[in-house]
């Protein structure tokens, strides 16, 4: 299997997050990716390709234009403003407030385009929001052109980032932009099948009233897991999308045999949707080990999840998101692909 890799990653370093009442070093750190692939190397899973520089176009499909155009002002705007650190948002329009204009300063317009305080910049943010789609795009246009399945190894990751908001790490949906960017080269069907410990809502809310992209997630019980706020078994779709939304929230210490039988259903509605082709949104923050994490899966899990999307015998893009247990992230990452080439 081939690999899409960006260095330019590495430029989204050093910023900080608040957890529990502390400001910590953020968790979703360049190490990640590097450790990623090291163990792509090692495992000699298939050749590492940079990306095709493509136009924003792609991601305006899925994103609203103005979001979009934002992002890359956002540090420039913060350091104009004579800030240091990270440019992270802290007010947001909830209820009762205005959402109908766009405040001029920088601080209000982080606020703006996000639902926490998860995703801020730094100086090298933008051009590894920009790769990792870029990452995304010609790992999909692999598999158009013919690969079994390709493996994008983005950095930042994108399944919390909705239609004009970032957020929990994530900034442009590249798993999002993928499957719109398929459908745009003519697939009729397709589904994305997210793995990742935490709800993917941004996914979640772009495909919520389609027909066309089914959106099946397995993730924490958002009654007590982060984003809190979407993620409910109820939540089926709307309008011509009623039906093609798939929600498995689990509890804390949720292990294989749990989470196992729930791909096992997930993949029967993925069968039965029978699309063109998937896109996996493939987080391993459900490991046993992962430091803000609550699901017990194990290293020997990891090749079993990617056995069964094998089995589904359909054109496959692996979409790399969470997984914050450094140590472990490359052979449980990797760890899916070889399960899925069965090796
Ligand atoms: N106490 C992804 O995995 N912070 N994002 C949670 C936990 C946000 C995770 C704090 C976690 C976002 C792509
Ligand atoms: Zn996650």
């Amino acid at each position: 299997m081939k690999t899409v890799f960006s260095p330019l990653h590495a430029g989204h370093s050093g910023q900080m997050e608040l957890m529990a009442g502390e400001i910590l070093p953020g968790f979703e750190k360049p190490s990640r990716a590097e450790i990623i692939k090291a163990r792509v190397e090692s495992e000699k899973l298939g050749p590492i390709l940079p990306p095709d520089v493509h136009d924003l176009q792609a991601a305006k499909r899925v994103h609203r234009a103005d979001y979009i155009d934002f992002l890359p002002t956002a540090w420039p705007k913060w350091e104009a403003a004579g800030r240091k650190g990270s440019a992270i948002p802290y007010t947001w329009p909830t209820r009762g407030l205005r959402t109908d204009v766009l405040p001029q300063t920088i601080d209000a317009q982080l606020g703006f385009y996000s639902f926490d305080g998860g995703a801020s910049f730094v100086k090298g943010t933008w051009d590894a929001i920009k790769s990792s789609c870029d990452v995304a795009l010609t790992a999909a246009a692999l598999v158009k052109a013919g690969e079994r399945a390709a493996f994008a190894l983005c950095r930042p990751p994108g399944h919390h980032a909705g239609s004009a908001f970032m957020g929990g790490y994530c900034y442009i949906n590249n798993a999002a932009v993928a499957a719109q960017w398929f459908r745009d080269q003519g697939a009729a069907r397709v589904t994305i099948l997210d793995v990742d410990y935490h709800h993917g809502n941004g996914t979640q809310e772009i495909f919520y009233d389609r027909a066309d992209v089914q959106v099946i997630n397995l993730h924490g019980d958002p009654m007590t897991e982060y984003p809190f706020f979407l993620g409910h078994a109820d939540e089926r779709g709307e309008g011509a999308g009623e039906g093609f939304n798939h929600n498995y929230p689990m509890p804390f210490g949720t292990a294989w045999e749990d989470w196992g039988a729930a791909l096992e259903d997930a993949c029967g509605k993925l069968a039965a949707f029978a699309p063109d082709v998937v896109v996996v949104s493939l987080g391993v923050d459900t490991f046993e080990k992962d430091p803000i994490s609550q699901f017990k899966l194990t290293s020997e899990d990891y090749p079993k999840i990617g056995r069964r999307i094998a089995k589904l015998g359909l054109p496959t893009l692996f979409v790399m998101e969470g997984g914050y247990a450094v140590d472990e992230i490359g052979i449980n990452a990797v760890g899916v692909l070889t399960g899925f080439e069965d090796r």
